[in-house]
Order: structure tokens, then C-alpha cells, then sequence
């Protein structure tokens, strides 16, 4: 009977170590965005990235988006205007480049690259971003939600902002692009650095029923948008030295504390990748487990 508890213990103990996220208690998953509310899209899409607002997912009825943001968190940060604040470490130990600096009051636009080493402990590497995101979402996170606090006024001559923003997958003993994701206004898988899109510090949106879904961005201190590409599966650029570059462009700002992060909080959702263990392959892996033990079990016997 020692024996019979020993095996399964070994075999639980290895499912653990395989499945660490099954046990986080930390990783809020974004909803399937392929599903419609009230007659409404839960998302808007920005060529290769979807955005969604927290404010009109938590209205939508999801849970876990309504909590305070601001550097200090759990994420990595990649742009912010807040004093001393750097990635030394992050969550889990991790060093990851100092945030860009945001522009400050009196300036209206901003440009800007953060993973190509413009700031201290850069740039960053490919291999260390996914480290980060399975130690802090599990192994199966393998595209990285970026998180936008807009902090612009609550006016409606000065509360929405225009960005652009190309993320680069850099091979650094060739100076050349492995892969990029753009995040512009004409949907064509190409960056576009010139379409910028308008960042809305009020949304305002009608569903089937009638009802009025509100979303108020102004001001800094909250998550206001979830952005990711879903096709930003960083796993297939690991091993080779590569680099991990944003770049990003912004217009008409009047505040000056817009931030960003690198979530470890937020990951997505299913993920398309065919290849990573669902539930009926961790059952089989442990029905194998069991029938390696019970073999094991048999000869010993
Ligand atoms: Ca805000
Ligand atoms: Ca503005
Ligand atoms: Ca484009």
C-alpha cells in the first residue's frame, strides 16, 4: 500500500510541476473576444491587436477588470511618468529595460522605443519575456497582454489621444525584423506609422436592449484598455537571442501621465496554438501515468 501511495503521490507531484497555472491564483483570463453582448462586439480591433475596455467589460458582465492599476503592481512597466520607478525587479525576480519616460505637461506628442536598450537594463530578450509570463500566468502564456492607462483630461476639447505602435520581434547580429505586429489604423497586417488610431477617453455605446454602456478613461490610476495580437505567440521566436522591441508614436496629449504596462495579471484566452495540453490531454497523460505505475507496480510485485 506504501508503494501504491508513493506512486501517486510522485504522479501528482509531477502534474503540479507540470501545470503550475492550475494553481495561480493571480491570472485574470480575457473572454473568447468572438462573442457578441447585448448585440454588441466585446472588442475593437486595431489591425493585428484587438482592444478591449475594462469599463465596458465589467459592464458587459465579465469579472475581475475593475482594479485599481499604477506602477507598483505586478506588471512590468513600459512607459510612465512617475518618478523612479523602474523594472529591477519585476514579479518573480525578473530585470526587464526601464520604462520609456511619458511625455510631460506642455508636450504634445510622443515617440518612442522601449526593449532596444534606450534605458537601463536593456534590451530585452525574447527568452526572458516568455520566462516572465509563464512564472507569473502559467505555461501556456505565450502572448503577452499590454495594458494603456489614458490620463488625459475629462474635456471633450482634450480627452482623447492618437497612437501608433509596431512590436518587433529583432534578430541583433543581423540588425534585421524576424517578425512584427502592427497596431495602426489600416487593417492590412503592415505597419502603417502614419494611420494612427483615436484612443477615446469616453466610449459611449447603444446595446439591442437599449441599454447605454459608458466608459470614462480619464484621468490616470485604473486599466482602461487590454491590448494584445492574438497572433503574438512569442514561443516560436525562444532560444535564438532575439530581442523584443515597441515602438510607439502619440498625438494630441494634454496630460501627462500616460502608462503602460506588460501584464502579469491578465493573459488570454484559449489559446489557438493546437499544440499546448487541454484538459482531455492532461487526463490521457495521466491515465498513462497510471498505467506506467501500475506496470511499475506489477513487475516490482
Ligand atoms: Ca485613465
Ligand atoms: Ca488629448
Ligand atoms: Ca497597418
Amino acid at each position: 500500500m506504501n508503494r501504491i501511495k508513493k506512486g501517486f503521490t510522485i504522479a501528482i507531484a509531477f502534474i503540479l510541476l507540470q501545470f503550475p497555472a492550475m494553481t495561480s491564483a493571480f491570472a485574470v483570463v480575457l473572454p473568447d473576444p468572438n462573442q457578441i453582448v447585448d448585440g454588441l462586439p466585446i472588442y475593437q480591433a486595431y489591425d493585428e491587436f484587438i482592444s478591449h475596455s475594462t469599463q465596458l467589460l465589467t459592464q458587459f458582465g465579465f469579472s475581475g477588470f475593475n482594479g485599481p492599476a499604477g506602477v507598483g503592481g505586478l506588471d512590468v512597466v513600459l512607459l510612465t511618468n512617475a518618478g523612479g520607478i523602474d523594472n529591477d525587479p519585476v514579479n518573480g525576480g525578473f530585470t526587464f529595460e526601464d520604462p520609456a519616460p511619458s511625455s510631460t505637461g506642455g508636450t504634445s506628442t510622443f515617440s518612442g522605443t522601449w526593449g532596444q536598450g534606450d534605458g537601463a537594463n536593456g534590451p530585452v530578450l525574447v527568452d526572458m519575456l516568455i520566462a516572465y509570463l509563464h512564472n507569473q500566468l502559467g505555461p501556456t502564456a505565450n502572448i503577452p497582454v499590454f495594458t494603456f492607462d489614458l490620463a488625459e483630461p475629462g474635456n471633450a476639447a482634450t480627452r482623447d489621444l492618437k497612437i501608433v505602435a509596431n512590436f518587433q520581434v529583432w534578430n541583433p547580429n543581423t540588425n534585421s525584423e524576424v517578425a512584427s505586429w502592427s497596431l495602426d489604423g489600416v487593417n492590412n497586417g503592415i505597419f502603417d506609422p502614419t494611420a494612427f488610431i483615436t484612443v477615446q477617453g469616453e466610449i459611449q455605446l447603444t446595446g439591442a436592449s437599449t441599454t447605454v454602456y459608458q466608459a470614462n478613461n480619464t484621468g490616470s490610476g485604473a486599466y482602461d484598455f487590454l491590448v494584445y495580437a492574438p497572433t503574438m505567440d512569442l514561443s516560436a521566436y525562444t532560444g535564438q537571442g532575439y530581442e523584443f522591441h515597441i515602438f510607439s508614436e502619440m498625438k494630441d496629449l494634454n496630460g501627462s501621465k500616460e502608462e503602460s504596462f506588460l501584464s502579469g495579471t491578465f493573459t488570454t484566452p484559449t489559446p489557438p496554438d493546437p499544440a499546448v495540453p487541454e484538459p482531455s490531454t492532461i487526463a490521457l497523460m495521466m491515465m498513462g501515468l497510471a498505467g506506467a505505475f501500475l506496470r511499475g507496480h506489477k513487475r516490482f510485485r
